[in-house]
């Protein structure tokens, strides 16, 4: 096999190979010529080309989200590295793992007039949790492995920095290259320490006794054997289970819209839901008003359940963190605890969610046409088990209103909540998953990501739905901007683009509605396989989705 020559190519390319580093998002340049000539050789890689590089990280995103698995990303020198770094942010607050390998000059040429020449070293050190910034004299090639273990293990990025000199596009011939990707771990109970029993016991015994619990689930991916626990928890009548619609756990008898419930909450309503002891699992919360609440009606205990190091204090009274996966909390926590039969803390609160729930069905018939209404036409005819990839603003918000299709799994990136690559996380998760993946963006969220579709790894089952505000119409709602001119420039940054040409640039079907009877009977056509991506735009009303909204919420 012809490899570049290089010795330190040859040590990366060795490590991604027995360590199973599979999909390799390349973006173009020089100075990485001899990994991109390298993982070009050897096909075990699948590569994917993408030079847009923030669109690339986020594409890597979608793909290690999906799987679970660490992907590599490979740059050129300069300030193609920087782009990295809102997924780079993302990785670290949502807990993806990422392999960051960047080129770079020798040392002695950094800060001295070279062109794409940056101080690259450490450049994420806020939010990798490796680096290895390696040596050509192959002294510390050891840090390839430790790195790419720490991805896997610890879920994030992690940098690699490796410096070339020139020539670099010379190969040699190379024997005994025999290297077999190493047998997939699996992510398994067995592989935890569980806690002790007697530090579990105590915690057990204030359990038992509270009247009030509250399980708060965030972000997470779809786990059947966490839906089967909860499922279980549920049963217990002193147990009132939370779920945002990025939780991917379903039933009845949890809350699945916190915000529809509570919105309408009065001073003793809230206190009537205060809980003794809130437990939270998951990755970030959507919703602002649970946080609010939580903040201002502090439970006298919150435990937080998470694999990770430095669970985030958000309602300001954390009292332990319980540092195992929820899987294997649960199933220790189940042999300790007993069903508080005397509690009405979740029948009390699931009655309040059913007359909610007439109450919502009610104002949506009676809705017209703008945001609201268009979700909930978009949301009751998603195909059977697709995929979901929501953006964030009003995207996610909106959809958290409404109940899902069991089998439909749902994504959004709120560790950060950025709206730079929700479209290239759901054109990267696509790649990897066999179910049909749709994405819903608003505008601003679209445009901004827009060379998300710039590649050819998009998949011709992709489904694109673009909820056309004119702007970002989330600053419509929340309360801030003094006058409607500031609001509209500043802050809406109001726009009358549209996203046919865009859609005949990139080839894909375009759909277009402007009202209901224009919207209900593009579906059919829209979710039809075809032999390319398809695009729906609808078009709602700027100035009335607001207020349609607050509405909403008064009505409840
Ligand atoms: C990278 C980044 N820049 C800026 C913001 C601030 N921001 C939040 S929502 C938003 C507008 C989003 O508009 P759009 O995608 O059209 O969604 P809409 O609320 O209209 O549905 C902006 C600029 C952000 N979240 N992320």
């Amino acid at each position: 096999m012809n490899l570049p020559k290089n010795k330190l190519v040859q040590a990366v390319l060795k490590s991604c190979l027995s360590n199973n580093i599979k999909h390799i998002i390349i973006s173009p340049g020089s100075r990485n010529a001899p990994l991109i000539i390298g993982f070009g050789q050897i096909p075990f890689f699948e590569k994917h080309v993408i030079v847009d590089e923030r669109s690339a990280a986020f594409v890597a995103l979608g793909i290690a989200q999906q799987l679970q698995e660490p992907v590599a990303l490979l740059c050129t020198s300069g300030s193609a590295l920087l782009n990295y770094y809102p997924a780079i942010a993302e990785a670290f607050y949502s807990h993806i793992p990422l392999i960051i390998l960047s080129a770079d000059r020798p040392k002695k040429w950094i800060d001295q007039g070279d062109g794409q020449t940056i101080r690259q070293e450490n450049v994420f050190a806020n939010h990798s949790l490796f680096n290895a910034n390696l040596r050509e004299d192959l002294t510390n090639v050891h840090l390839i492995d430790q790195a790419i273990q720490t991805a896997r293990d610890k879920k994030g990025a992690v940098h690699i920095n490796i410096p070339f000199d020139e020539p670099l596009y010379e190969t040699i011939t190379v024997q005994n290259w025999n290297i077999k990707p190493s047998k997939e771990k699996e992510d398994s109970l067995l592989n935890e320490d569980p806690l002790a029993v007697d530090f579990l016991e105590p915690f057990a015994e204030k359990w038992n006794k509270a009247k009030r619990k509250m399980v708060l689930v965030g972000v997470n991916y779809p786990n059947e054997l966490l839906q089967i626990q909860l499922n279980h928890l549920a049963k217990d009548p002193s147990v009132l289970i939370l779920t945002e619609t990025t939780s991917n756990v379903y039933n009845t008898n949890f809350i699945n819209s916190i915000d529809q419930l509570i919105t309408p909450f009065d001073g003793a309503l809230f206190k009537e839901l205060q809980p003794e002891i809130l437990v939270t699992l998951g990755g970030m919360v959507v919703s602002k008003r649970i946080k609010q609440f939580l903040r201002k009606y502090k439970p006298k205990e919150h435990w937080h359940i998470s694999p990770f190091d430095n669970p985030p204090n958000t309602y300001e009274c954390l009292s332990q963190h319980f540092k195992l996966s929820s899987d294997l909390f649960f199933s220790q926590f189940f042999f300790l605890i007993t069903n508080n039969t005397s509690s009405n803390y979740q029948n009390y609160f699931l009655t309040i969610k059913e007359t909610r729930k007439a109450k919502h069905g009610e104002i949506l018939s009676k809705t017209s046409f703008s945001d609201l209404k268009s979700y909930e036409t978009v949301l009751a005819n998603l195909p059977e088990k697709s995929q979901l990839q929501v953006a964030n603003s009003s995207a996610i918000r909106y959809t958290q209103l409404f109940d899902l299709n069991e089998n439909i799994t749902v994504f959004c990136n709120r560790g950060t909540s950025g709206i730079d690559g929700s479209s290239s996380t759901a054109v990267g998760a696509a790649i990897v998953q066999e179910k049909p993946v749709i994405l819903i963006t608003g505008d601003i969220s679209f445009f901004y990501d827009s060379n998300a579709f710039w590649n050819d790894s998009i998949k011709a089952n992709f489904r694109i739905i673009l909820m056309n505000n004119s702007g970002g119409g989330i600053f419509r709602y929340i309360p801030g901007p003094s006058s409607t001119e500031e609001l509209e420039t500043y802050f809406e940054t109001k726009q009358q683009r549209n996203a046919k040409e865009f859609a005949s640039m990139y080839n894909f079907d375009y759909y277009l509605a402007s009202d209901l009877s224009e919207l209900k009977p593009i579906f059919a056509a829209f979710y039809k396989p075809s032999n390319k991506p398809k695009l729906l735009e609808i078009q709602t009303p700027r100035e009335l989705n607001d207020l349609i909204l607050k509405d909403y919420f008064k009505k409840l």
